[in-house]
Protein backbone atom coordinates (compact mmCIF):
# COMPACT_ATOMS: atom_id res chain seq x y z
CA UNK A 1 0.00 0.00 0.00
CA UNK A 2 0.93 3.20 -1.25
CA UNK A 3 1.00 5.99 0.80
CA UNK A 4 0.26 9.43 0.19
CA UNK A 5 3.96 11.03 -0.70
CA UNK A 6 4.82 14.49 0.56
CA UNK A 7 6.57 16.76 -0.78
CA UNK A 8 9.51 19.23 0.43
CA UNK A 9 6.60 22.23 -0.39
CA UNK A 10 4.50 19.83 2.02
CA UNK A 11 6.78 20.39 4.54
CA UNK A 12 8.98 23.87 4.10
CA UNK A 13 8.75 26.01 6.74
CA UNK A 14 7.48 23.33 9.16
CA UNK A 15 10.20 24.16 11.75
CA UNK A 16 10.21 27.39 11.84
CA UNK A 17 6.31 27.86 12.71
CA UNK A 18 6.12 24.65 15.56
CA UNK A 19 5.91 27.57 18.63
CA UNK A 20 2.54 29.52 16.20
CA UNK A 21 1.10 25.68 15.04
CA UNK A 22 1.39 24.36 18.47
CA UNK A 23 -0.65 27.89 19.73
CA UNK A 24 -3.18 27.52 17.16
CA UNK A 25 -3.64 24.08 17.68
CA UNK A 26 -4.40 25.12 21.62
CA UNK A 27 -6.46 27.38 20.22
CA UNK A 28 -8.86 25.36 18.15
CA UNK A 29 -8.51 22.11 19.87
CA UNK A 30 -7.80 23.43 23.82
CA UNK A 31 -5.21 20.64 23.71
CA UNK A 32 -1.52 21.11 23.18
CA UNK A 33 0.79 18.87 20.74
CA UNK A 34 1.76 17.16 23.71
CA UNK A 35 -1.23 16.73 25.74
CA UNK A 36 -2.91 15.68 22.18
CA UNK A 37 -0.23 12.98 21.96
CA UNK A 38 -0.48 11.44 25.55
CA UNK A 39 -4.28 11.53 25.09
CA UNK A 40 -3.92 9.60 21.70
CA UNK A 41 -1.18 7.27 23.33
CA UNK A 42 -2.42 6.66 26.87
CA UNK A 43 0.69 7.78 28.57
CA UNK A 44 0.65 10.18 31.50
CA UNK A 45 1.92 13.55 30.90
CA UNK A 46 4.77 13.35 33.52
CA UNK A 47 5.41 10.02 31.94
CA UNK A 48 5.95 11.83 28.65
CA UNK A 49 8.19 14.57 29.84
CA UNK A 50 10.52 12.04 31.86
CA UNK A 51 10.66 9.94 28.80
CA UNK A 52 12.06 12.72 27.15
CA UNK A 53 14.46 13.70 30.06
CA UNK A 54 15.61 9.89 29.48
CA UNK A 55 15.84 9.14 26.07
CA UNK A 56 17.75 9.79 22.81
CA UNK A 57 16.08 9.64 19.69
CA UNK A 58 17.61 9.11 16.42
CA UNK A 59 16.18 9.71 12.83
CA UNK A 60 17.63 8.15 9.70
CA UNK A 61 17.44 9.10 6.56
CA UNK A 62 16.28 6.38 3.50
CA UNK A 63 17.24 6.03 -0.13
CA UNK A 64 14.53 3.19 -0.51
CA UNK A 65 11.94 3.40 -3.10
CA UNK A 66 11.48 7.27 -4.75
CA UNK A 67 14.02 8.58 -1.66
CA UNK A 68 14.91 11.38 0.45
CA UNK A 69 12.50 14.04 0.62
CA UNK A 70 14.20 17.52 0.90
CA UNK A 71 13.25 18.43 4.43
CA UNK A 72 11.60 15.22 5.92
CA UNK A 73 14.16 13.90 8.64
CA UNK A 74 14.86 17.51 9.98
CA UNK A 75 10.97 18.12 10.34
CA UNK A 76 10.72 14.43 12.31
CA UNK A 77 13.80 16.16 14.14
CA UNK A 78 12.50 19.64 14.50
CA UNK A 79 9.21 18.19 16.34
CA UNK A 80 10.55 15.78 18.43
CA UNK A 81 12.42 18.21 19.55
CA UNK A 82 9.91 20.69 20.01
CA UNK A 83 8.48 17.63 22.52
CA UNK A 84 11.73 17.69 24.41
CA UNK A 85 13.36 14.93 23.74
CA UNK A 86 17.10 15.04 22.52
CA UNK A 87 17.27 14.29 18.80
CA UNK A 88 20.04 13.05 16.44
CA UNK A 89 19.97 12.53 12.72
CA UNK A 90 22.00 9.64 11.29
CA UNK A 91 24.84 10.98 9.21
CA UNK A 92 24.13 7.44 7.46
CA UNK A 93 21.36 6.56 5.72
CA UNK A 94 19.56 3.13 5.64
CA UNK A 95 21.02 0.09 7.37
CA UNK A 96 24.49 2.36 8.05
CA UNK A 97 22.29 5.25 9.36
CA UNK A 98 20.56 2.52 11.43
CA UNK A 99 23.64 1.18 12.84
CA UNK A 100 24.47 4.28 13.58
CA UNK A 101 21.66 5.01 15.94
CA UNK A 102 22.43 2.23 17.70
CA UNK A 103 26.05 2.58 18.07
CA UNK A 104 24.96 6.21 19.18
CA UNK A 105 22.67 4.32 21.90
CA UNK A 106 19.44 5.98 20.46
CA UNK A 107 16.50 4.03 22.52
CA UNK A 108 14.19 5.29 19.85
CA UNK A 109 14.98 5.32 16.00
CA UNK A 110 12.84 6.93 13.49
CA UNK A 111 12.94 5.94 9.84
CA UNK A 112 10.64 5.91 6.79
CA UNK A 113 10.34 4.42 3.00
CA UNK A 114 7.59 5.31 0.71
CA UNK A 115 5.41 2.62 2.16
CA UNK A 116 5.82 2.51 6.00
CA UNK A 117 7.14 4.99 8.36
CA UNK A 118 7.93 3.81 11.90
CA UNK A 119 9.54 4.96 15.32
CA UNK A 120 11.10 1.60 17.31
CA UNK A 121 12.26 1.45 20.78
CA UNK A 122 14.88 -0.60 21.13
CA UNK A 123 14.85 -1.78 24.68
CA UNK A 124 11.30 -3.24 23.83
CA UNK A 125 11.01 -3.54 20.22
CA UNK A 126 7.95 -1.48 20.28
CA UNK A 127 6.93 -0.33 16.93
CA UNK A 128 4.72 2.88 16.74
CA UNK A 129 3.18 3.01 12.99
CA UNK A 130 2.45 6.57 11.28
CA UNK A 131 -1.03 5.60 9.99
CA UNK A 132 -1.58 3.77 13.39
CA UNK A 133 -0.55 7.19 15.43
CA UNK A 134 -1.73 9.74 12.71
CA UNK A 135 -5.29 8.28 13.07
CA UNK A 136 -5.87 8.42 17.15
CA UNK A 137 -4.33 11.60 17.20
CA UNK A 138 -6.66 13.48 14.90
CA UNK A 139 -9.51 12.00 16.60
CA UNK A 140 -7.78 13.52 19.88
CA UNK A 141 -7.56 16.53 18.36
CA UNK A 142 -11.36 16.04 17.22
CA UNK A 143 -12.12 15.23 20.75
CA UNK A 144 -10.41 18.45 22.37
CA UNK A 145 -12.12 20.14 19.30
CA UNK A 146 -15.45 19.02 20.13
CA UNK A 147 -14.72 19.10 23.88
CA UNK A 148 -16.19 15.50 23.87
CA UNK A 149 -16.51 13.27 21.25
CA UNK A 150 -19.14 10.39 23.36
CA UNK A 151 -22.36 9.71 21.57
CA UNK A 152 -21.31 12.26 18.93
CA UNK A 153 -22.06 11.42 15.40
CA UNK A 154 -18.70 11.20 13.13
CA UNK A 155 -17.99 10.16 9.80
CA UNK A 156 -14.53 8.69 8.80
CA UNK A 157 -14.11 9.22 5.19
CA UNK A 158 -11.62 6.64 4.05
CA UNK A 159 -10.44 3.24 4.68
CA UNK A 160 -6.64 3.04 5.13
CA UNK A 161 -4.52 2.73 7.62
CA UNK A 162 -5.49 6.67 8.91
CA UNK A 163 -8.95 5.92 9.02
CA UNK A 164 -9.27 2.61 10.18
CA UNK A 165 -7.17 3.54 13.10
CA UNK A 166 -9.25 7.17 13.65
CA UNK A 167 -12.56 4.65 13.71
CA UNK A 168 -11.17 2.43 16.63
CA UNK A 169 -10.07 5.32 18.38
CA UNK A 170 -13.65 7.04 18.10
CA UNK A 171 -15.16 3.52 19.54
CA UNK A 172 -12.93 3.48 22.08
CA UNK A 173 -13.91 7.28 22.60
CA UNK A 174 -17.65 6.10 22.80
CA UNK A 175 -18.60 8.29 19.26
CA UNK A 176 -21.15 7.34 17.40
CA UNK A 177 -19.30 6.03 14.47
CA UNK A 178 -19.64 5.70 10.53
CA UNK A 179 -17.30 5.00 7.89
CA UNK A 180 -17.54 5.36 4.27
CA UNK A 181 -15.04 4.54 1.39
CA UNK A 182 -15.31 4.70 -2.24
CA UNK A 183 -14.50 1.37 -2.94
CA UNK A 184 -16.81 -0.38 -1.10
CA UNK A 185 -15.05 -3.22 -0.89
CA UNK A 186 -12.45 -1.59 1.70
CA UNK A 187 -14.84 -1.29 4.33
CA UNK A 188 -16.97 -5.04 3.80
CA UNK A 189 -14.74 -6.34 6.78
CA UNK A 190 -15.87 -3.43 8.71
CA UNK A 191 -19.69 -4.16 8.26
CA UNK A 192 -21.15 -5.72 11.53
CA UNK A 193 -18.27 -4.22 13.73
CA UNK A 194 -20.41 -3.26 16.99
CA UNK A 195 -22.49 -0.14 16.33
CA UNK A 196 -20.17 1.28 13.31
CA UNK A 197 -22.32 2.75 11.01
CA UNK A 198 -21.42 1.81 6.84
CA UNK A 199 -22.02 4.98 4.67
CA UNK A 200 -22.66 3.93 0.71
CA UNK A 201 -23.56 7.36 -0.29
CA UNK A 202 -21.51 10.07 0.78
CA UNK A 203 -23.71 13.47 -1.21
CA UNK A 204 -26.46 11.88 0.88
CA UNK A 205 -25.55 11.91 4.03
CA UNK A 206 -22.52 14.01 4.33
CA UNK A 207 -24.63 17.11 5.67
CA UNK A 208 -25.91 14.89 8.51
CA UNK A 209 -22.43 14.65 10.17
CA UNK A 210 -20.84 17.16 12.47
CA UNK A 211 -17.54 15.68 12.75
CA UNK A 212 -15.33 14.64 10.07
CA UNK A 213 -12.25 12.37 9.91
CA UNK A 214 -11.12 13.30 6.31
CA UNK A 215 -8.54 10.26 5.83
CA UNK A 216 -8.33 10.13 2.14
CA UNK A 217 -5.36 11.01 -0.27
CA UNK A 218 -8.46 12.68 -2.26
CA UNK A 219 -7.75 16.27 -2.88
CA UNK A 220 -10.21 19.75 -2.73
CA UNK A 221 -14.06 17.31 -3.34
CA UNK A 222 -15.36 18.79 0.03
CA UNK A 223 -17.44 21.94 -0.81
CA UNK A 224 -19.28 24.01 2.36
CA UNK A 225 -22.82 23.48 0.91
CA UNK A 226 -22.39 19.28 1.59
CA UNK A 227 -21.19 20.18 4.91
CA UNK A 228 -23.20 20.37 8.26
CA UNK A 229 -23.58 23.75 9.31
CA UNK A 230 -21.25 23.41 12.17
CA UNK A 231 -19.08 21.13 10.52
CA UNK A 232 -15.91 20.44 12.64
CA UNK A 233 -13.13 19.05 10.66
CA UNK A 234 -9.82 16.62 11.58
CA UNK A 235 -8.22 16.36 7.87
CA UNK A 236 -5.03 13.73 7.98
CA UNK A 237 -5.50 13.39 4.69
CA UNK A 238 -2.78 14.61 2.16
CA UNK A 239 -3.92 16.74 -0.06
CA UNK A 240 -6.57 18.74 2.19
CA UNK A 241 -10.23 17.62 1.47
CA UNK A 242 -11.69 20.31 1.60
CA UNK A 243 -11.97 22.90 -1.24
CA UNK A 244 -9.34 25.79 -0.97
CA UNK A 245 -12.35 28.87 -0.07
CA UNK A 246 -14.24 26.39 2.16
CA UNK A 247 -10.93 25.67 4.28
CA UNK A 248 -10.65 29.33 4.76
CA UNK A 249 -14.16 29.68 5.37
CA UNK A 250 -13.84 27.33 8.26
CA UNK A 251 -10.24 26.97 8.95
CA UNK A 252 -10.53 27.48 12.77
CA UNK A 253 -12.81 24.42 13.18
CA UNK A 254 -10.44 22.33 10.62
CA UNK A 255 -7.05 20.67 12.33
CA UNK A 256 -4.69 19.37 9.44
CA UNK A 257 -1.22 19.15 9.49
CA UNK A 258 1.45 17.31 7.19
CA UNK A 259 3.48 15.38 9.81
CA UNK A 260 3.49 17.13 13.13
CA UNK A 261 0.57 15.02 15.42
CA UNK A 262 1.22 11.79 13.68
CA UNK A 263 5.08 12.03 14.99
CA UNK A 264 3.81 13.25 18.01
CA UNK A 265 1.92 10.31 19.08
CA UNK A 266 4.45 7.86 17.54
CA UNK A 267 7.04 9.49 20.26
CA UNK A 268 4.40 9.03 22.79
CA UNK A 269 3.76 5.33 21.58
CA UNK A 270 7.48 4.53 21.58
CA UNK A 271 8.46 6.51 24.54
CA UNK A 272 6.36 3.98 26.55
CA UNK A 273 8.58 1.97 28.59
C1 LIG B 1 4.94 9.85 6.52
C2 LIG B 1 4.26 10.58 5.42
C3 LIG B 1 2.91 11.08 5.78
C4 LIG B 1 2.15 10.94 4.53
N1 LIG B 1 2.82 10.20 3.67
C5 LIG B 1 4.02 9.69 4.21
C6 LIG B 1 5.20 9.83 3.24
O1 LIG B 1 5.37 10.82 2.58
N2 LIG B 1 6.03 8.78 3.22
C7 LIG B 1 7.28 8.81 2.44
C8 LIG B 1 8.40 9.28 3.37
C9 LIG B 1 9.73 9.06 2.68
C10 LIG B 1 10.89 9.64 3.50
C11 LIG B 1 12.23 9.45 2.83
C12 LIG B 1 13.32 10.12 3.69
O2 LIG B 1 13.56 11.34 3.50
O3 LIG B 1 13.89 9.41 4.54
N3 LIG B 1 12.53 8.01 2.62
Amino acid sequence: MNLTRLTEKDIIGLDQELVSYSRDLLKKTGMTLREIACFASGVREEEFLRAGEKLKVAVVPITAGLGIIGGFVHSVQDIIRFLGFETVITRGTDVDGFYQAAHQKADIVFMADDNRFIALNLHNGFIADNGIATGRGYVAALHGMSRGLKEKKVLVLGAGPVGRASLEFLQELGAQSAIYDTNTLATVDIKNQDGVTIESDLDQVLIRYPYLVDATPQGSFLALEKLHKNIMVAAPGIPLGLTADTYAMIEERVIHDPLQIGVAVMLALASKD
